[in-house]
């Protein structure tokens, strides 16, 4: 069966070999429309999938687009979930709904998240995108079927560099211990991860004899071959006591010249004379309406953009970064600055760097670029973060120095008993780098999007926990806990360039607030402001004060700016950028001359804010203090452009002004 009518168990549609060999190219086409359109995705792992998920949805699994909740349909799995544009392909194609659609890939309020989400999106069986999760979906559901006396069919689809995480093979052992007949792993063998090939980030061959010696059935075929596939899958289907691994031989690109079997296309899109070279290779230059596409995509953007305009509050001029001649800003993501320190003091012998497969994107790989002697002490983990995290207490244990970088969702939440226990019981010296903190992630969407690591990491014992507010500050906080704090500490940086709102000369005191003034508009935004450490401030009278730590500082600064010139506030920033310990001293002595606090985080609400003001409540001071809180509020983050992501969840510096005015109002 295929694609079937559930009401009348007739099947809706049979494609032919040849009509699943022009689907799949077809869906390579769109795919790479898709991701021009967005901006960002992943190009090189969605073609390395197309012909098995063509094959899948077209013609092997049982399903129902028009009844995609039919208690007997195969269930689909996709466990790498950066390959959701070939997912949504497959559901398009099939019927769930027009496979154009697809080109709202990755924009704000689409079905199409980043990532997918089976609450935005019906045909969609599980949320994915922390990789290493979907194989113990679908045992679940294997085994919920078989307690439920069902026919259905579990199909997982895995990436190959998926299976380095230990989470897999712990549910690789359940499906064999349970002799999962009715789930069928898929397995995208195309060699490649993003640090490069399989088998130099982290050997995983000898796949196959790894995979039967667990208990499968493999069936290794040309996962490019239609023929082989479909038999495979029939095979498969056959087989009983025992879960399948089909093992599909895959090329990384597939299709498109340039970007076949080449690593830095994993996370990279085509642009517009890319696009026309590859949907040239693919035969399908003039046949896909692009410009119709790109229409289409564009009409939506236009929507977005004038639905979030609308929710950012108004002021007698644009504030925004860069907006006005004077106040000018200059740009750099935070997380450069944790390559630059570890590009600078990196020679030191003591440090070893643990790679975890997205070395550049967090820039640990600054360490080695261009000093190859230094590459024996970068040790690459492959997708393991919680085997890293011991193997950096180990380390630690011996007197080195390990760092270890990853998002920030895997960096403190994948592995957060082995933070816990391992390296903070053991107060070991470990520094992690949570990469990509916030929303400002953007177009990865919730799964990437780490929003909760103040209130994860800085509740555990003995961790020091630091949250820089622009790069330089990041590099001066890197070196400070690299060399100078012996035990665990977490530094969180990043993504997006965001403003450089500090100096060489800048007071930079671990575990001490510096405070923050504006003192008028000059042609550079850096200099309307003075720093000082809070130990010295001496309050000149002002009234409102906001607290603030990482990315949140320069919008607080951009608030005291728009504070004075639209309503006369005169207001001082806190910079809290350690969180762990926090300076207790300097939040109190602030609570104490001012009479409005506001807390601004790019977290969910209250990580930060709630240490404020517990501070606060704590000091018991004989005063009453009008207070509220800038942050996500509670809920998961979303696919869109970082900055319209910062304003679509409040978190810019017109929020936190209109907050101040409405608090000095009420
Ligand atoms: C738990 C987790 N760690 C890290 C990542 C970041 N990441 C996204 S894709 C990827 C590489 C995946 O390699 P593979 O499974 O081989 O997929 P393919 O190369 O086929 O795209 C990594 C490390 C993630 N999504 N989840």
């Amino acid at each position: 069966m295929a694609i079937v009518d559930s009401a009348s168990g007739k099947v809706r549609k049979k494609y032919t070999e040849k009509e699943l060999i022009e689907a799949a190219n077809y869906m390579r086409g769109l795919d790479l429309v898709a991701l021009n359109c967005a901006g960002s995705g992943h190009s090189g792992g969605t073609l390395s999938i197309m012909d098995l998920t063509a094959a899948l949805y077209l013609r092997v699994a049982n399903h129902d687009p028009k009844n995609p909740y039919w208690e007997e349909r195969d269930r689909i799995i996709w466990s790498g979930g950066h390959k959701a544009p070939a997912l949504y392909l497959g559901l398009g194609v099939s019927g769930y709904y027009k496979a154009e659609e697809v080109v709202l890939l990755r924009k704000f309020d689409s079905p199409f998240q980043g990532h997918p989400h089976w609450l935005k999106l019906k045909g969609v069986e599980a949320s994915t995108g922390s990789l290493g999760q979907g194989l113990g979906i679908g045992v679940g559901i294997a085994l919920a079927g078989k307690l439920n006396k069902k026919n259905y069919k579990v199909f997982v689809l895995t990436g190959d560099g998926e299976w380095d995480e230990g989470s897999m093979w712990e549910s690789a052992m359940e499906a064999c211990h349970y002799r999962l007949d009715n789930l069928i792993v898929v397995i995208d063998r195309n060699y490649l991860q993003i640090d490069g090939s399989t088998e130099t980030v982290m050997k995983l061959d000898p796949l196959e004899k790894r995979l039967a010696s667990f208990g499968f059935e493999v069936i290794k075929i040309d996962g490019h071959n239609m023929r082989e596939i479909l038999d495979s899958f029939d095979k498969a289907k056959k087989v009983k006591g025992k879960p399948v691994a089909i093992l599909a031989r895959t090329i990384k690109g597939k299709g498109v010249s340039f970007m076949e079997n080449v690593a830095g296309w994993h996370g990279k899109v085509p642009s517009d004379s890319e696009l026309e070279q590859a949907l040239k290779d693919l035969k399908l230059w003039g046949k896909i309406d692009i410009a119709k596409l790109k229409k289409k995509a564009a009409a939506y953007q236009r929507k977005i953009d004038r639905k979030i305009t609308a929710l950012v509050p108004k002021f007698s001029q644009d504030y925004f970064w860069n907006k006005q001649k004077n106040m000018q800003v200059a740009m750099e993501p935070t997380r450069f600055g944790f390559g630059k320190a570890l590009a600078k003091r990196g020679d030191d012998e003591r440090v070893v760097c643990l790679g975890l497969d997205i070395s550049d994107s967090v820039t640990i790989s600054k360490f080695y670029e261009g000093c190859p002697e230094r590459k024996s002490r970068f040790l690459s983990m492959g997708i393991a973060e919680q085997s890293a995290t011991t193997v950096a207490a180990g380390l630690a244990k011996e007197g080195k120095l390990p760092v270890l970088s990853t998002y920030g969702v895997f960096c403190s939440q994948r592995n957060a008993d082995q933070m816990r226990t391992t390296v903070c019981y053991g107060n070991f010296n470990v520094l992690f780098g949570g990469a990509h903190g916030g929303i400002s992630v953007g177009a990865d969407g919730a799964t990437h999007q780490s929003l909760e690591e103040i209130a994860v990491v800085g509740i555990l014992p003995n961790m020091h926990l630091v949250v820089p507010c622009d790069s330089i500050e990041t590099e001066k906080a890197v070196e400070y806990l690299l060399f100078h704090l012996k035990g665990p500490k977490y530094i969180r940086f990043a993504r997006e360039a965001t403003p450089i709102v500090s100096g060489k000369n800048t007071p930079f005191v671990f575990g001490k607030a510096n405070v923050i003034r504006f003192i008028g508009e000059k042609a550079n935004f850096i200099d309307a402001f003075e720093t000082t450490l809070a130990s010295k401030y001496k309050s000149r009278g002002e009234k409102v004060a906001i607290f603030a730590c990482g990315p949140e500082v320069p919008e607080a600064m951009r608030a005291a700016w728009m504070l004075s010139r639209e309503a006369g506030i005169d207001c001082r920033v806190v910079n809290i950028h350690t969180i762990k310990p926090l300076d207790k001293e300097a939040i109190v002595k602030t609570a104490k001359e001012v009479d409005i606090i506001v807390t601004a985080e790019e977290h969910q609400k209250g990580g930060f804010g709630n240490l404020i003001a517990s501070t606060i409540l704590e000091a018991n001071l004989d005063k009453k203090i009008k207070f509220a809180m800038i942050g996500v509020a509670d809920r998961f983050g979303e696919s869109g452009a970082p900055w319209e992501l910062m304003k679509a969840f409040g978190l810019t510096a017109e929020f936190i002004a209109k907050k101040v005015i409405d608090l000095f109002k009420h």
